[in-house]
């Protein structure tokens, strides 16, 4: 039973047991991202002074040279996973193709790949404004003891045997699920632990928030046009508030504590959307069902989708399931 204040690293040592195949493995790499996260959330409460210390492409007053921060960020997890070699694969948002890890002694033997998105929303550092980490984790499929292939990288989501996101906001928290529900931890920045402040999250089954870029309406399909009027008509508790941050980490989070739908569909200009199956959608639809909300890419479950390429896109719906329920309803009658 999780417990209030515990410790995360308490936490991860505790529930070892819960993992379907407990070999500390699956903990040892949950410790190294919490570890990444510490490392990059530093960076990130720097970025403010970046006309002072110097911007990406200079050199700082220590004569080190300055980064874009989600360059950085890629570079920390993909390092802190490849040093502690607890991975037999990467794939990051920020680069082309996987990484294969060989591992100890250079065995390919391994369980675990990572997916992950090291800064998503990273447009708003300039302006202050929220972004955050998404992670997701697999079992491989091939063979152990042979270097991975793409194979092991496009597995649906509903193989995630684990998947989080780290917020760097007002307070930097991670939020991950292992399959046992969800559970978030804030930082203490003063000494750099990570306290389990949310215990057992749930989405609220209905809400009053709809999140989507209006800017794009024109191009959207004609359910989702729908879905918004809707939103706006006064009826009951509608008509509904609208909140969007950009940073999807951000805009899910605050759904899942106050109820909401998130959307980013298809439109005439991203007939896929702009949302990443792999690094985006998927872990976020993980831990949306794992607190009992639905995503959806408006007709079906994204976490059934067969990826076919390591950067496909999706639409997106995800949210407090009544919503997200009632969004597929204007889909599939437009
Ligand atoms: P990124 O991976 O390039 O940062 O883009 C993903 C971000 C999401 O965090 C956010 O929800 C969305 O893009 C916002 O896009 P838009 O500015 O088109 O509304
Ligand atoms: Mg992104």
């Amino acid at each position: 039973m999780p417990k209030k204040n515990q410790t995360l690293g308490e936490f991860i040592i505790e529930n070892q047991s819960e993992f379907q195949y407990s070999s500390g493995e699956l903990s040892r790499l949950i410790n190294s991202i919490r570890l990444a996260a510490k490392v990059v959330n530093h960076e990130v409460n720097k970025a403010g002074l970046v006309d002072i210390l110097g911007t990406a492409g200079e050199t700082n007053i220590q004569g080190e040279d300055q980064q874009k921060l989600d360059v950085y960020a890629n570079e920390v997890f993909i390092k802190t996973l490849t040093n502690r070699e607890i991975v037999c694969g990467i794939a990051s948002e920020e680069e082309d193709d996987f990484i294969t890890i060989k591992g100890r002694n250079e065995k390919n033997d391994n369980k675990y790949i990572v997916l992950i998105d090291p800064l998503d929303g990273s447009s708003n550092i300039d302006v202050n404004v929220s972004v955050g980490t998404i992670f997701s984790i697999y079992r491989r499929v091939t063979a152990s003891g042979t270097p991975v292939t793409m194979e092991d990288f496009l597995q649906p989501g509903n193989l995630q045997v684990a998947a989080g996101y780290i917020v760097y906001g007002t307070s930097t928290m991670i939020v991950y699920s292992t399959g046992h529900g969800v559970n978030g931890f804030t930082l203490n920045p003063a000494i750099g632990t990570y306290y389990l402040s949310h215990p057992n999250m749930r989405f609220p089954e209905t809400g009053n928030i709809y999140s989507v870029n209006e800017g794009n309406y024109i191009h959207f399909p004609q359910g989702v046009k729908n879905y918004i009027k809707y939103c706006q008509q006064e009826e009951g508790d509608r008509p509904y508030t609208s909140r969007y941050i950009g940073s999807l980490v951000s805009d899910f989070h605050r759904n899942m504590i106050k109820g909401g739908i998130y959307i980013y569909p298809n439109t005439s200009k991203d007939p896929e959307g702009k949302l990443r199956l792999l690094y985006e959608c998927n872990p976020i639809a993980y831990i949306a069902e794992q607190a009992g909300a639905k995503a959806s890419n408006g007709f079906m479950r994204i976490l059934d989708i067969k990826p076919t390429q390591l950067h496909q896109r999706v639409p997106f719906f995800c949210g407090s399931k009544l919503m997200v329920e009632k969004a597929e309803e204007f889909m599939k009658n437009a």
